[in-house]
């Protein structure tokens, strides 16, 4: 397994899955989630409007898949980070989850390569630093990690970039 940092759009990557920063409703909003939306059309929205039917939306902390419609990727996997109030309510904990419940339903749907953004690091106001050592310690634990081929950290702001580069870069010598 291999951990790739890549600085850019995270729309615009091929993998088998790629993660989005949703809301609860998982109708849409703003930032990732509503780039993804944009490029990757109206199945993408539909698929969500038919979990949200079905269980009423994602809680915090979960995730769900849906097709990547036009999007270069094969699958969205929408999960929903924390909004930061603070550090008492959960929320370390609750972004651990994040990751963690999106590289599951990666592995149950046998995918090998899976890209992240920089969940809860925009609208919702996690700090950036303290978000990246949950990401990059959650996939080091994850129990199957070795099934993946690849897992990609996706920077759209220079901040987060910097970050992972100084974070990652004793995990994985190639970067
Ligand atoms: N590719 C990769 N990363 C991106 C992109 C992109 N195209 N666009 C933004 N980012 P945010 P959140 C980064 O705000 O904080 C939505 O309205 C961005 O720089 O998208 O989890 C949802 O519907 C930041 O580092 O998500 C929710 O209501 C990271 O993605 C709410 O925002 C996350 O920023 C979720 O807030």
């Amino acid at each position: 397994m291999k951990i790739e940092l890549i600085k850019g759009d995270i729309t615009s990557i091929t993998a088998d899955a790629i993660v989005n920063a949703a809301n609860t409703s998982l109708l849409g909003g703003g930032g990732v989630d509503g780039a993804i939306h944009k490029k990757g059309g109206k199945a993408i929205l539909e698929e969500c409007i038919a979990i949200r039917n079905r269980q009423g939306g994602c809680a915090t902390g979960q995730a769900v898949i849906t097709t990547a419609g036009l999007l270069p990727a094969k699958f969205v996997i929408h999960t929903v980070g924390p909004v930061w109030n603070g550090g008492h309510k959960k929320e370390n904990e609750l972004l651990r989850s994040c990751y963690l419940n999106s590289l599951k339903l990666a592995y149950d749907h046998q995918l090998k390569t899976i890209a992240f953004p920089g969940i809860s690091t925009g609208i919702y106001h996690f700090p950036k630093e303290k978000a990246a050592e949950i990401a990059l310690q959650a996939v080091q634990d994850f129990e199957n990690i070795a099934a993946f081929d690849k897992i990609i950290f996706v920077c759209f702001d220079d901040e987060n970039y910097e970050i992972y580069q100084k974070l990652s870069s004793p995990l994985n010598p190639v970067l």
